[in-house]
């Protein structure tokens, strides 16, 4: 067959398709009835919302203010710290719960689980819901970070819902668990403060680019303008409420000088560098945090500016050069079975976002944090056929 002949019955055939394809106007019916004597209940019943409606709350939870519903328990609660008057550079992580809440709309029960964990946190047999915001002052940093605390272990004291059910070999089992959204950094003193009163010391396992240890700023020149966040580990250590057993991981910031690192060390860190993930790699960096906090009591403490900018820009102190979202998210999974008392997320500053990346990052680390919660120790590696991932 010429090639002329080939193209004349390729046209053909495309001309009489694309008549016979055009439905006209006149027998266009419409899929759904339109008018009818009938509700809303009675045609469509009850629909969850979508991802993109409803009123907001993590992941569709239960949104309740727990603070004066005091009958309502959990096991584990999201509880928003809207408060950013202690930061040193941008603020505006008073907008962080907001912001963690908008970016987890695609996050529900219905589709809770992953592969990463081989659970959904939220059909775990645990109930968590979101507790809403402590009404924190923005006037009076003091009287805030009181409000932060009495908040704290007003949720702290209260039964757990299934107490069964949480696993009994963890210090918490007695106490739900909080998972705080920030907020600066400093929410974390009042936090520190009111889970000593349950637990003592605890050791603290914080994600940062900074070190968070200094004793003071240039401009700390009252008592209270100490209290930063930039200074709440140096201000803990001195009230005893943390034990000399901490790990930082993802320190990357510029400093004073090595006197910087003595100090830390005496507030009783060791020090994981952004740098060290490509010489020791994931494993490894489990590995040392594991054995740093061993079995003691452990709260979870994570700066979203642990993530390089370009995977988290919205934030107060942003360095260049992180941690991708993904080698943080690895590195959380391999932390599961530690003795957690609570966990925050802080400084997501969501004025400085671009199409919400931050607040989508950090909501995704949420659901991290909650499955680390739920499980008792970290996911088998999946199957890839016949082998696993790791000895591919
Ligand atoms: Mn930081």
């Amino acid at each position: 067959m010429s090639r002329l002949v080939t193209f004349s019955l390729l046209a053909l055939i495309t001309s009489v398709t694309s008549v016979h394809e055009q439905v006209p106007f006149a027998d266009f019916k419409r899929p759904v009835q339109g008018f009818e004597d009938v509700t809303w209940l009675e045609k469509y019943g009850s629909q969850i919302d979508q991802p993109f409606s409803g009123p907001l709350s993590f992941s569709h939870l239960p949104y309740t203010r727990c603070l004066e519903n005091e009958d309502v328990d959990f096991d584990i609660a999201i509880l928003g710290m809207p408060f950013d008057t202690g930061v040193t550079y941008r603020p505006g992580a008073r907008f962080g719960p907001y912001a963690i809440r908008s970016g987890s709309r695609r996050q529900r029960e219905a589709r809770g689980y992953t592969m990463s964990w081989s659970n959904n946190p939220y059909n775990s047999g645990l109930k968590i819901i979101d507790c809403g915001d402590v009404p924190v002052s923005p006037f009076d940093n003091a009287l805030a970070v009181d409000q932060m605390e009495v908040a704290y272990s007003t949720l702290l004291k209260r039964t757990p819902a299934n107490p069964t059910q949480a696993n009994q070999a963890l210090v918490s089992a007695g106490h739900p668990r909080i998972v705080s959204l920030g907020g600066d950094h400093t929410i974390v003193l009042p936090v520190l403060r009111a889970l000593n009163k349950i637990y003592g010391q605890i050791s603290v396992i914080h994600f940062d680019a900074h070190l968070d240890t200094w004793g003071t700023y240039p401009g700390s020149i009252t008592e209270q303008s100490r209290v930063t966040h930039g200074t709440f580990f140096y201000l803990a250590q001195q009230e005893g409420l943390i034990s000399n057993t901490s790990i930082h991981a993802g320190i990357r910031c510029k400093l004073g000088g090595e006197v910087d690192l003595e100090d830390d060390q005496a507030v009783g860190f060791q020090l994981i560098s952004t740098d060290d993930i490509d010489d020791m790699g994931i494993p490894t960096i489990i590995q040392r945090i594991r054995e740093r906090v061993g079995d003691s009591p452990v709260y979870l403490s994570l700066d979203i500016d642990v993530i390089d900018p370009g995977l988290a820009p919205a934030t107060g102190t942003p360095e260049a050069g992180g941690w991708t979202t993904r080698e943080v998210k690895r590195i959380i999974r391999g932390l599961a079975g530690l003795n957690f008392v609570g966990a925050d997320i802080v400084e997501v500053a969501p004025a400085y976002d671009n199409a919400e990346i931050t607040g989508i990052a950090a909501a995704d680390l949420v659901h991290d944090f909650l499955s680390m919660f739920v499980s008792e120790k970290p996911p088998a590696p999946r199957q890839v056929g016949p082998v696993t991932r790791d000895e591919l």
